[in-house]
């Protein structure tokens, strides 16, 4: 098929003419999951070549740290601005390279325009404290200054979203942005980079280097891992990913923000409405192909109503609208890959194994698309979870878990590694109260009768345990590109020192 049309629109042009047959093996080959077709060949960076775009970041730092905070708003403002032109060519460019429908690719790239909207007022709102001294004379307060270059890592299936939630926030704090995207979706990258440097023409005076775009594998990301001129590191991706580069990093005390797997759940308790409740676990659970990660694995369902539940989730099932991603009224697009359809069909046999059963999960158009790995949606009945239940597999499988008491939901919702989104659907207060509370949820994202994906980026987005525990996007997550300074000024003509110590000379 011929998708030179989007890549055109999207300004990727020479890109889709490079493309043409043009298969060596030097050069990072692109393959939109729609078919498995070959869109692009592009040149990849080298270890020196990143070595020097770091170089070139910190320069940009050094310039880019003396611009005012609400100044360095008005860049991440044009860029909101770009993005808000641009958005059809953007959002459907998302969904060539990365499978997702268009109306989610389309979404992706509303949460970029959100979050540079958010940056714009932040930038006015760098806001530190004022400490009471202990001391007479003396004045106390903290200070947010800007960190250094922040690395971004990102995934295949929020391609774009993910970047401009770090760097949205890191251009306002006066950060220079490098990033590395999934080797799966370098395209949508570059098409970013060129909005932004549009924005960048229209602002004037942003100094060169500011926001650079890495492209090549792992071993580029591991250059800005263990660089020390790399001040903070936000990896988007797997646990695996995250254990890689965040030991890196640790080691070497930068800073890394991680937003890691999830395997997240949804109660549903006797009381709650359950069309409601059915419209969110599909969106959640088959949405982006269940590969968000948070997306619904797992349905914790109460045993009186989980027969009836279940027969409605298998009718929709049945009739969900899988194919071409970009076409109108298709629910489901295909998987990233051949070794995403292999992982999901031997998470499905391992189901099997422990004497779940299993309803679809099979391989979709298959005669029209040899290349390509389309899905129909699986849901998993077990009595009680499983070792493959607390993996995270990154396709649309739904395991479903009976329960009889809230206290024991709650226990079977947290006993997995992850912890990143969670739900309960209830009209009962109590139990709306009680997953919410302390000995509720250990999630860093909670919601009562609504699905746990499609976060709004106004909150703190990440969670707890294999997630990672970073924090991206609204709230103060900003914090995180800044170094906090507490500053004491004596403004007396004595120097009396804290704790009341007496130290004469
Ligand atoms: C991801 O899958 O990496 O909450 C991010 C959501 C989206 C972000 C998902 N706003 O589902």
């Amino acid at each position: 098929m011929d998708y030179s049309k989007v890549l055109a629109a999207a300004g990727l042009d020479e890109i889709a003419r490079a493309a043409d047959g043009n298969e060596q093996n030097d050069r990072l080959q692109v393959r939109t999951p729609i078919d498995g077709s070959l869109i692009a060949a592009l040149d990849q960076h080298s270890v020196a070549d990143v070595e020097q775009m770091i170089a070139t970041a910190n320069e940009a730092f050094d310039a880019w740290r003396r611009v005012p905070g609400p100044r360095r708003g008005e860049l991440v403002r044009l860029i909101g601005e770009e993005l808000r032109e641009h958005k059809d060519e953007l959002g459907a460019l998302v969904s060539l390279e990365c499978g997702k429908i268009l109306q989610e690719g389309l979404g992706e790239v509303q949460e970029m325009i959100d979050i540079c909207d958010f940056a714009v007022g932040l930038s006015r709102q760098l806001y530190g404290l004022t400490i009471a001294s202990e001391r007479p004379g003396h004045t106390m307060r903290e200070v947010w200054h800007p960190m250094g270059v922040c690395g971004i890592i990102t995934a295949f299936n929020f391609p774009v979203a993910p970047w401009c939630w770090n760097a949205a926030l890191a251009l306002v704090c006066g950060d220079p942005v490098l990033w590395k995207p999934s080797e799966k979706t370098p395209l949508t990258a570059l098409a970013t980079q060129r909005l932004v440097e549009r924005a960048m023409t229209r602002f004037g005076d942003a100094p060169e280097g500011l926001s650079q775009v890495v492209i090549g594998t792992a071993d580029v990301g591991e250059v800005i891992a263990s660089s020390r001129d790399v001040a903070v590191v936000s990896a988007t991706g797997s646990t695996r990913m995250g254990e890689q580069v965040g030991t890196v990093v640790a080691s070497r005390f930068g800073r890394c923000v991680l937003e890691l797997g999830g395997n997240n759940a949804m109660i549903v308790a006797p009381s709650a409405d359950r069309e409601m409740a059915l419209r969110a676990i599909v969106f959640s659970a088959v949405g982006t192909a269940g590969q968000r990660c948070t997306s619904l694995r797992r349905l914790i369902v109460h045993e009186d109503i989980r027969d009836d539940l279940v027969d409605r989730l298998r009718a929709v099932y049945a009739d969900l609208p899988i194919g071409d991603p970009l076409d109108e009224g298709v629910l489901v697009g295909p998987l990233i890959d051949e070794r995403a359809y292999d992982q999901m069909q031997s998470a499905l046999d391992r189901a099997r194994a422990d004497g779940g059963e299993v309803t679809g999960g099979e391989r979709v158009l298959a005669d029209r698309h040899a290349d390509a790995w389309y899905v129909r949606p699986a849901i998993v009945e077990l009595d009680a979870p499983t070792d493959i239940v607390r993996a995270e597999t990154f396709a649309p499988i739904l395991y479903v878990l009976p329960y009889r008491d809230l206290d024991e939901a709650i226990a079977m919702h947290n006993d997995v590694p992850q912890g990143l989104s969670s739900c309960i659907f209830t009209t009962d207060v109590r139990e709306a109260e009680t997953f919410l509370s302390a000995v509720g949820s250990d999630c860093g994202i909670a919601n009562v009768n609504i699905g746990p994906s499609g976060a709004e980026i106004g909150g703190a987005f990440g969670g707890e345990k294999d997630t990672g525990g970073g924090r991206e996007s609204g709230s103060d997550a900003w914090k995180a590109y800044m170094r906090r300074q507490t500053i004491t000024v004596n403004y007396s003509r004595e120097l009396p020192l804290a704790q009341g110590i007496r130290f004469e000379i």
